[in-house]
């Protein structure tokens, strides 16, 4: 990102914030670019810079909004909810075209992304109605006991440009239903999309202050959301290292937390698998989105029996991919966002090498013809990879994929559970007690039989274990633990006093009387 003086622009419009239901520019008085990952020259839009004090504004509208949204029916809120999902469905595919003209990834996958913003937009819509608590019996007569959810307060909600639909709606629709209102600080290198969705949600219904954006560096902005004494619950996806400085910041304001970290997910590949089947799924989890997923697959885990035969598909097919712009019907595999992720890309083929490591296919960025304008990076696989290996356990975030070859399932359960990072994995076999033996045995958050790594659907807990998170989980009811407090109510129709564990036991008397 690089600052601009604020100004008209007469290549690209200028986007504003929204606080308070007004758009209105950054009191910073700066701008930055966004610009298209497959060719830089497409300037997609000039975004305000924003700063503390447009975070704190935000914040404070945030917080102006909530009683009445509090005071909203959750069934009405999700009306709000639905008319925004419907609204999304009419525009899925103004959104997804923005979207690949902003991050890159290929049309298919960004109408993906947009469709899992409408299905989680549509789930948590349900949950206006819901939003289940328990009613119990009391231990004591004439007396009710049940739990409900209340919302929290104000959400500070700080989103990654590779799913800049999903991710965003993930996280502001189980906050809304509660009853939270949102600051939404959307990744740098995709505030158009954020744009769109506001808009979008602006246009359903949601009354001013109940969501407001802010766009600008995490430094600035995001800082500003997670220190704030005003912001009662942050939910943030991104890097580990980035996670566990908001945990700190977060922490010290006993503030609720959620955090979607880093992966280094992997396939386990059986001798007895399927595999054509192997190679569908590791292709589509290892260079679908360039590689760019949380969930996507870094490495394989491969038994020695079918080895080479699986890395000879493997290559044969990833050397055949196409590299271009994702609106090109023809393209496989889009850009990465931006140089910086390239150069990173880059090293760690070095890192690998240096290691030991045979680059089998790929390594390289591609700068040739219509390429030269975009960060693209062939889509990579590295053999001879030991499971300690850098390249094997830390999250490079692009087409690189590792070949880890073991002896047996011992081995290669030890290989998928050796790293920092628990978010997703996967296992090829047809033996079904393997199977369910891999289910219980790799620990991640979420586990795939006979599918790649990505694809975790909006209904179901989405997060992982280790130092890819905190313990919170995305998407499925599971979420709504994250934007809401527990009440506890007792009503106590006896007409007298009734003490609890001790007016009910056999020698109910008061110890200091007996
Ligand atoms: C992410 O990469 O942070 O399971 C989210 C998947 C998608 C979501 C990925 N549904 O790959």
């Amino acid at each position: 990102m690089t600052d601009l003086p604020l100004g008209p622009s007469a290549e690209a419009p200028t986007h504003l914030h929204l606080v308070g239901g007004d758009w209105v520019p950054s009191g910073s008085g700066r701008a930055f670019e966004s610009r298209n990952p497959a060719d830089r020259r497409d300037l997609v839009g000039l975004f305000q810079a924003g700063d503390a004090a447009d975070a704190a504004r935000a914040i404070a509208a945030a917080g102006e909004a909530l009683p009445a949204w509090q005071a909203t029916p959750a069934p009405r809120r999700g009306e709000i909810l639905y008319r925004f999902g419907a609204l999304l469905a009419e525009r899925k595919e103004e959104v997804a075209r923005a979207m690949t003209r902003e991050m890159g990834k290929v049309l298919p996958e960004a109408r993906g992304d947009v469709q899992e913003g409408i299905d989680i937009a549509f789930l948590m819509a349900g949950e206006g109605r819901r939003m289940f608590g328990d009613t119990v019996p009391s231990e004591l007569p004439d007396k009710w006991a049940m739990s409900v959810r209340v919302p929290i307060g104000v959400a500070g909600i700080v989103t990654p440009w590779n799913f800049p639909v999903a991710i965003p709606c993930w996280k502001m629709m189980p906050a809304l239903v509660t009853g939270n209102t949102v600051v939404f600080k959307p990744a740098t290198d995709t505030p158009y999309c954020a744009t769109l969705l506001v808009r979008i949600m602006e246009e359903a219904g949601f009354p001013p202050g109940t969501v407001n954006l802010v766009t600008g560096s995490g430094a600035e902005v995001g800082d500003a959301i997670v220190g704030s004494a005003d912001v009662d619950v942050v939910s943030f996806t991104g890097s580990t290292a980035v996670g566990k400085r908001i945990a700190e910041a977060a922490g010290r304001r006993l503030k609720r937390l959620s955090l979607e970290l880093g992966g280094k997910n992997a396939i386990v590949v059986l001798g007895d698998a399927d595999l054509e089947l192997a190679v569908d799924g590791i292709l589509w989890s290892a260079f679908g989105t360039t590689g760019q997923r949380c969930t996507a697959a870094s490495r394989v885990i491969v038994e020695r029996s079918v080895h080479d035969g699986l890395v000879g598909m493997l290559v044969e097919r990833a050397r055949s991919m196409r590299l271009g712009s994702g609106l090109d019907p023809t393209t496989d595999v889009g850009p990465l966002i931006n140089e910086t992720a390239l150069e990173k890309v880059a090293s760690y083929v070095e890192i690998g090498r240096s290691e030991g490591a045979e680059v089998a296919c790929g390594g390289t960025p591609v700068r040739d013809g219509d390429l030269a304008h975009g960060s693209f990076f062939a889509p990579t696989i590295l053999t001879g990879v030991r499971p300690m290996h850098r390249v094997a356990q830390e999250e490079i975030f692009g087409p690189v994929l590792s070949v880890i070859e073991v002896e047996d399932y011992e081995e290669a359960v030890a290989a998928v559970n050796g790293t920092r990072y628990g978010l997703s994995s996967s296992i090829f076999t047809r033996d079904v007690n393997r199977a369910f033996r891999a289910m219980r045995d790799f620990r991640t958050g979420i586990v795939y039989v006979n599918a790649g790594t990505i694809g975790a659907e909006t209904h179901l807990p989405f997060g992982g274990v280790k130092e890819t998170g905190n313990g919170h989980r995305e998407a499925g009811h599971a979420a709504l633990d994250t934007y809401t407090e527990w009440k506890a109510v007792y009503v106590d129709f006896s007409g007298r006093l009734q003490r609890a564990q001790i007016d009910n036991q056999p020698d109910g008397a008061d110890p200091g009387q007996r």
